[in-house]
């Protein structure tokens, strides 16, 4: 049986990804498309309390304690959320997924690459994303935008050369040969996420369209 598509915005802090999602969110409920909307880390209890370790607790934690945790998170998420949403048919929009795991602490923490997908495939389950948006804004201006919402999470506060790392490793995931030696990342798309939300928009939904014209072509403008 067909399930629905699992669709993940990308990107490094203060991207645009949560606004996004909430602009296509209700695009998509106007076209009477039915939609699940999560977040990484986070959206299951447990999630939710590993939200609240990695990002509000001042307590250090090793690269490898962080990267565990965010896989534990996804892991409950996949079997919880994702699945039973994806096999009722709905579209699925995940903010942020494992390629942020491949770019904060593959790349940013400098943790073992095979290691770490070894743990990503058991917390996936081997699930694969049927499109991931990448929004691309330089990393300074994600943080400024970030820092205009409050104070850094523990992750923000990591430092300009991390910040850095990350944003070249997202840039890089997009080069064909990269996404041929990755295969559970699925296709990716770089979408600029420079311009004001309404444009961000519309390159995101014609992205879609493109992509699969059903269900997305309804919400082109
Ligand atoms: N992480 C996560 C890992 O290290 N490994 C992992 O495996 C995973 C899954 C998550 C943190 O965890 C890390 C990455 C992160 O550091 P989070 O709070 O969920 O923490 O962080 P983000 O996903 O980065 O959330 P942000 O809210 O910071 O970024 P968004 O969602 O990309 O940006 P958004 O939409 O909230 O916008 C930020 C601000 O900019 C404005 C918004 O109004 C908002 O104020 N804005 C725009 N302003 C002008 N023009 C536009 N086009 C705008 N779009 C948004």
């Amino acid at each position: 049986m067909a399930r629905g598509k699992l669709i993940v915005f990308e990107g490094a802090e203060g991207a645009g990804k949560t606004t996004q999602i909430r602009i296509l969110s209700e695009r998509l409920t106007e076209a009477a498309v039915s939609w699940v909307g999560v977040r990484e880390p986070g959206g299951t209890p447990v999630g939710d309390d590993i939200r609240d370790i990695v990002l509000h607790q001042d307590e250090e934690l090793t690269a490898a304690t962080e990267a565990l945790l965010f896989m534990a998170s996804r892991a409950e998420l996949v079997a919880r959320e994702i699945m039973p949403a994806l096999e009722k048919r709905s579209v699925v929009l995940v903010d942020r997924f494992f390629l942020s795991t491949y770019a904060y602490q593959i790349v940013g923490r400098g943790l073992p690459e095979n290691e770490v997908r070894a743990a990503n495939r058991l917390a996936t389950a081997g699930l694969v994303p049927d499109l991931t948006l990448l929004l691309d804004v330089h990393a300074s201006h994600g943080l400024e935008r970030a820092d205009a919402r409050g104070k850094r999470d523990r992750i923000e506060r990591s430092g300009d050369d991390f910040h850095a790392r990350v944003a070249n490793a997202f840039r890089q995931f997009t080069d064909p040969k990269w996404q041929h030696s990755h295969p559970e990342c699925g296709p990716i798309k770089l979408i600029d996420g420079t311009g004001d939300e309404a444009t961000v928009h519309a390159r995101i939904a014609s992205a879609l369209a493109s992509a699969f014209p059903q269900p997305f072509g309804s919400i082109e403008s």
